[in-house]
């Protein structure tokens, strides 16, 4: 799937703006012929959540209806014109101009409607009906009968299965977008290396089969190579750039693939995308990039901000690039769903290292409903895949969060996603992250084991000791009975920025930095351990439960509006001094 992009032959149309929205705890909406439009509706940023832009609304979950009015902003020729959403959470159904687009379950991925035959040139009305309601059969799921997951007898409110407040509404662009109808639909690359040669396959798709050929040219670093294809549905076609400049962290070389499609000597489509010659792999207890050891240095973190919830905000994204690289971090994980495609397209521009997550957090594997989550995984792993596939900063594809995967079907559950996963790309690192240890059906197929710890802080509370004694056992055990690389995908205080203990004591910033320290000690004496992401890297909002202090999980080594605790100092000393970046 192509970001829509905007030059002499494409048109991209920005929908953000300040939309209507009527809320419909009554369910009202459907009957009343709300889908045609409604009268009544109140002012709400799009894109933002709703449960931060009105207080009595904060806990909601229910259904809202969103409605924009626009005209279109070029003359409509025989363009193909198309509504693209980035991301609505949870289950989105939309109309435009009164006739029924379709839906989309399932927040964080993009999805579009071919809107051709429906698109006017002056007062065109789009509207979105909005559930984001938890339930069981849900991924993720919510309102889940006790005693069916491991909840440690504890229940959130709202009473999602995940430690992240579920915050609804239209969080990415929506944007309309005019393309040729028989231009590019979907260019697929990937990047080899032989000596200091890389080698870039480009495997373009068309919308419609019509005689054409395809201009292809790779433009950097003092490179400019051209080839041409005929191309009916699609064609496939390998570059080759001597002495290549290969993409890292710390030099993130991106090359531009410029795409034209032309016929009759007339071109009529151009697309062009970045491009990272690189190559990543697990060999024997390493992860290798561009064939070098590389070590993870990073974190977890949440797509989380005051008064826009889990809308896009893009001077966030560049205030926590800057952090990163201030802390110096090489890599973070997109905890526990994907990240904007803005934050994707920033991480190859700045040379950050990324385990790209679906939204699979709080799985259960009850029968009950079990086919259809699995089906709902599928489908998040198709489209995620299919949406960052192209990405150079993206080095592992992440499958879920802490599935309670001790229970049998799950081992099967996981190598389905695994071979779907592998089979639309077959040259990235595969993982499930989990907190069963030893249990972990899904250890058996990965290519690296995650692992969840909080050894010294849910079990052993202050005994850093123990906790650390506990923790090298399991690394090494889980390592003799698997024999791969691991990376320690969470660990971590929760600390009361402000608040001091000496000796350390839990949630003091002492104990958040004695901590991590510890725990790095450990990592560091496993020569299987590939990586540490702490948990948060800021505090970050959840449901209100006794161990959520004001709803907010406290792990952030910078608070919530991005200071940093002492841990982030002492990281920074550690992580700058390491040399490999
Ligand atoms: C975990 C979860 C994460 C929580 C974290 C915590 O294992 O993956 O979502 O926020 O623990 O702080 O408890």
């Amino acid at each position: 799937m192509l970001y829509p992009q905007s030059n002499r032959y494409r048109r991209v149309f920005d929908l953000s703006d300040f939309w209507d929205i009527h809320f419909d705890p009554d369910r009202e909406g459907r009957p009343a012929g709300w889908a045609s439009g409604f009268v009544d509706g109140q002012p709400i940023a799009v894109p933002a959540s709703w449960n931060e832009q009105f207080d009595s609304m904060r806990d909601y979950l229910g259904i809202a209806w969103y409605q924009t009015c626009f005209d279109a902003p070029w003359d409509i020729t025989d363009q193909k014109y198309i509504l693209r959403f980035g991301s609505v959470n949870y289950l989105a159904e939309a109309w435009l101009n009164g006739t029924r687009l379709g839906s989309h379950e399932g927040g964080h991925l993009p999805f579009e409607f071919d809107v051709t035959q429906l698109l006017h040139a002056e007062n065109n009305r789009l509207v979105v009906r909005v559930d984001g309601a938890l339930a069981p059969n849900r991924v993720p799921p919510g309102n889940v009968p006790l005693n069916t997951l491991d909840r440690f007898g504890e229940v959130n409110y709202p009473d999602s299965s995940f430690d992240f407040f579920p915050y609804c509404g239209i969080h990415r662009p929506v944007l309309l977008y005019a393309v040729a109808p028989d231009g590019l639909s979907d260019v697929t690359i990937i990047t080899d290396i032989n000596g200091d040669t890389g080698l870039v396959s480009v495997h373009i798709q068309r919308r419609e089969s019509t005689p054409a050929r395809a201009r292809l040219t790779l433009q950097g670093h003092g490179a400019s190579i051209s080839t041409t294809v005929e191309v009916d549905a699609q064609a496939e076609v390998t570059l080759k750039v001597p002495r290549a400049a290969l993409w890292a962290p710390g030099s993130p070389n991106l090359y531009d693939l410029n795409i034209e499609l032309e016929k009759d000597s007339r071109v009529f489509d151009r697309y062009t995308l970045p491009v990272g010659i690189r190559t990543i792999r697990v060999e024997g207890d390493q992860l290798l990039l561009n064939g070098r050891p590389i070590y993870l240095r990073g974190f977890g973190r949440h797509e989380d901000f005051p008064i826009v919830g889990r809308g896009l905000l893009p001077a966030l994204i560049v205030k926590d690039y800057a952090l990163m690289d201030w802390i110096g971090a090489n890599s973070f994980r997109t905890s526990h769903y994907p990240y904007s495609e803005q934050m994707m397209a920033l991480a190859d521009r700045l040379g950050f290292l990324v385990i790209d997550e679906t939204p699979a957090v709080g799985l259960f594997f009850d029968e009950d409903g079990l086919d259809r989550r699995l089906d709902l995984c599928c489908q998040y792993t198709r489209e995620l895949i299919d949406r960052d596939k192209n990405h150079p900063s993206v080095i592992a594809w992440s499958l879920a969060n802490e599935p309670h995967s001790h229970r049998p079907p799950a081992g099967e559950f996981f190598r389905n996603l695994y071979d779907l996963a592998r089979s639309m790309d077959t040259t990235r690192p595969i993982t499930v992250v989990t907190t069963v240890g030893e249990k972990e059906e899904a250890f058996a197929f990965v290519d690296f084991m995650c692992l969840n710890r909080y050894y010294a802080w849910y079990s052993e509370p202050g005994q850093l000791d123990i906790g650390c004694e506990r923790l090298s056992e399991e690394l090494d055990a889980l390592y003799s009975r698997y024999h791969k690389p691991l990376a320690l995908t969470e660990f971590g205080a929760d600390t009361v920025a402000g608040c001091h203990a000496e000796p350390p004591e839990m949630f003091s910033e002492e104990y958040q930095v004695e901590m991590l320290a510890r725990y790095i000690d450990v990592l560091r004496s496993k020569p299987f351990v590939i990586g540490e992401h702490v948990w948060n890297m800021c505090d970050f909002k959840t449901g209100q439960m006794v161990r959520r202090v004001g709803g907010y999980n406290l792990k952030g080594v910078f608070t919530r509006d991005r200071r940093p605790k002492m841990a982030a100092h002492y990281l920074r000393q550690l992580w700058k001094g390491d040399k490999a970046r």
